[in-house]
């Protein structure tokens, strides 16, 4: 991604949506895309059982088993392709495949079960691939400041914590574009991992 597309030029780039299982990925692919976003949603039967753990997240009935896809204009310059990915450990083979390219990463985070997004966070500091941490605010959850987030984490004082409801388009693009002004500053300030 150029950092000042040239006056009429429109730049694009691709931002990855990660996190723990049933935190919102999918919901937030849908709600920000303005395409009918590509998902790859399985019901999860009684044949899963045992293998699909959906005891933290009683309602859902279908999980993501590949990638969701959605595409969002940020404005008359900028197209974001978002990716994201599926939750379940015993689909994270295909994450490196789904970040290849990518300028940046948003982690989602249910505080009810913050070590769920830990994986998360270790891939992307791994690869050294800017992410911001998108605190999703369920219905009925206690409201978390997001620097004790920060803290309970434990991750850099730079990394952007912010909330958001994975359902509301206006708060996802506002995450979205946080995490592209993060990216635009890492790049300014060090080396990150190559587009
Ligand atoms: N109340 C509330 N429910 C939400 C919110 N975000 C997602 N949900 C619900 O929570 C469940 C999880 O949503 P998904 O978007 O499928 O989660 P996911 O992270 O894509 O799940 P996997 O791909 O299976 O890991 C669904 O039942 C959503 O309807 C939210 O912000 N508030
Ligand atoms: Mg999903």
């Amino acid at each position: 991604m150029s950092q000042r597309p040239a006056a009429g030029r429109v730049t694009s780039a691709k931002i990855v949506i990660a996190g723990g299982f049933g935190v919102g990925k999918t919901t937030l692919v849908g709600s920000v895309s303005e395409i009918t976003p590509l998902t790859t949603e399985a019901i999860m039967t009684s044949a899963g059982v045992g293998v699909d753990d959906n005891r933290q997240v009683p309602g859902k009935m279908t999980t993501t088993v590949a990638m969701d896809f959605g595409r969002i204009s940020i404005d008359r310059d900028l197209i974001l392709y978002l990716f994201g990915t599926p939750g379940q450990t015993r689909f994270w083979f295909m994450w490196d495949e789904l970040v290849r390219g990518a300028i940046g990463a948003v982690v989602m985070v249910d505080t009810r079960r913050l070590a769920d997004c830990f994986a998360a966070i270790d891939f992307f500091e791994h690869r050294r691939l800017p992410y911001l941490v998108a605190i999703n605010c369920f219905d009925g959850m206690q409201y978390h400041n997001p620097q004790d987030v920060r803290d309970a984490l434990a991750i850099s004082s730079d990394v952007p914590v912010v909330s958001c409801d994975a359902r509301n388009r206006e708060s996802t693009k506002n995450v979205l574009i946080s995490l592209v002004e993060y990216v635009l500053t890492m790049r300014r300030t060090r080396a990150v991992a190559p587009a």
